[in-house]
Parts: structure tokens; C-alpha cells; sequence
């Protein structure tokens, strides 16, 4: 296949110092048979120097979980993309569901944050999904539309190239419900066709991962599909030993 798989953990606001070192040690151990750009962490800031120590010259790679949209300046509390370079980070998660509906981010928001992670030099992961009340309403595809066409309008549709989606329905996460392979896959292939409507090259190369309640129980069907490349994994990246059955359900 042209295209790799991706499994990534995104540990939200979990973690400290000693369980860290625990997990990224598994990680490293269990996954190994991945390889170079199968694996990555998504941890929380403070962490990105333990990360960075621990997993350097490692087959896993790490990010940072939100950047702001600003090189620098009076912004408390925020991090620029340049600093997470300098945290040798490779990725940074951009417009999860839970920074657009609990911290305000609109598409506009989300579009000027991928911009600027890539203008950094990271590979931005760009979230989208629709809530349980737009797919009663069947506007899922318009509403993933809208989320991926704010952030194209802005960057071209060429810099999808340097890119990673992730696809996480919002009814989905951390409430075990995941979405059926088949209900994915619907999605995926509508993001795939749109996007190949511009750039059939672009199309072709770009991951598009499922996010929301993958399992070691239910990764390889999801992973099986043919627009599905890997996953963006939220509790199950706790245990080490779910996530390395996941990682392992992608090869
Ligand atoms: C979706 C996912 C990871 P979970 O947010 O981004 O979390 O696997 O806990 O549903």
C-alpha cells in the first residue's frame, strides 16, 4: 500500500513522571516491529522533555496535544509551535473535538494553528468529526466538509500533503461507543473523494485515522478498512498493553 498506518496515543490530561517513564518504556519494547513513523505519543507539555529523553533515537515518535496560532508574544499561558520543535516533537494534535466544544476553537481558530505548526516545521494531526445531534441530522459529510474546507482555504490543498486527519466522531469519544467499521469507513472514503476532487496525489498519500473508543478489541476491523490508516487512541493509550495491541493490530 502506498500508505503507512499511524497508531498514535493521545493522552490527554494523564500522566506524571514515574508512570510515564513505565509506559514509554512498554511502548518502546512492545511495538518495535512497527518500525520508523508507526508509533507516536501525543503527551501533555510538561512532559515533552521526559518524552523527548526517553524516546529519542527510538522507532516512537512525539507531539504536543495543542499549539497556539502565534509565533510568540504576550499570550500567557499558551506554547508556540517553535518550542515544541525544540522539544523534538514531530507532530502536534490540531482541533480535537474537545478544544473546539470546551475552549472555543472554531474552524478559523483551528485553520490558523495548522498553519502554524507547519510553518514550524511539525506535521499537523487535524481532528474533525460531527456530534451525535449533526449525524440524527444527516449532515455529518457537510459538517466534516466545512471543518476540512476552513483549514484548506487557508493553506492550499497541497499542504494536506505535509498532514495528518484524523476522523473522530464526536458521539464517540470516551463513551465507548465506536463508531462501526463500516460507519467509518463511509466517512473516510467521503473525505478521501473530496479531497481527491482537488489533488488526486494528495488523496492518495494522505493517513486518515478513526479516533473515538478504539480497543485492542476492535482495532483490527477499523484498521482493516480500505480508508482507514491507523488510529488516534485517547484511554485505551493508557495501558500499555492495550495500546501495544492496538500499534500491533496495524501491521
Ligand atoms: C478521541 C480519542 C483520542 P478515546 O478523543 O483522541 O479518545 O479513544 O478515549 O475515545
Amino acid at each position: 500500500a502506498i500508505r503507512s498506518k499511524l497508531v498514535a496515543g493521545n493522552w490527554k490530561m494523564h500522566g506524571g513522571t514515574i508512570q510515564n517513564r513505565e509506559l514509554l518504556n512498554a511502548i518502546i519494547a512492545g511495538t518495535e516491529e512497527l518500525g520508523e513513523g508507526g508509533v507516536a505519543v501525543f503527551v501533555p507539555y510538561p512532559y515533552l522533555s521526559q518524552s523527548q529523553s526517553i524516546l529519542q533515537k527510538t522507532h516512537v515518535s512525539w507531539g504536543a496535544q495543542n499549539v497556539s496560532q502565534h509565533d510568540k508574544g504576550a499570550y500567557t499561558g499558551e506554547v508556540s509551535a517553535a518550542m515544541l520543535m525544540d522539544f523534538g516533537c514531530r507532530y502536534v494534535i490540531i482541533g480535537h473535538s474537545e478544544r473546539r466544544a470546551l475552549y472555543g476553537e472554531d474552524s478559523r481558530t483551528v485553520a490558523l494553528k495548522f498553519k502554524a505548526a507547519q510553518a514550524a516545521g511539525l506535521i499537523p494531526v487535524l481532528c474533525i468529526g460531527e456530534t451525535l445531534d449533526q449525524r440524527e441530522a444527516v449532515i455529518t459529510e457537510q459538517v466534516v466538509a466545512e471543518q476540512l474546507d476552513t483549514v484548506i482555504e487557508l493553506v492550499g490543498i497541497n499542504a494536506l500533503a505535509d498532514s495528518v486527519l484524523a476522523y473522530e466522531p464526536v458521539w464517540a469519544i470516551g463513551t465507548g461507543k465506536t463508531a462501526t467499521p463500516e460507519q467509518a469507513q463511509d466517512v473516510h472514503g467521503f473525505i478521501r473523494d473530496r479531497i481527491a476532487a482537488s489533488n488526486p496525489e494528495v488523496a492518495a498519500e494522505l493517513k486518515v485515522l478513526y479516533g473515538g473508543s478504539v480497543k485492542a478489541s476492535n482495532a483490527a476491523e477499523l484498521f482493516a478498512m480500505p480508508d482507514i490508516d491507523g488510529g488516534l487512541i485517547g484511554g485505551a493509550s493508557l495501558i500499555a498493553d492495550e495500546f501495544i495491541a492496538i500499534c500491533n493490530a496495524a501491521r
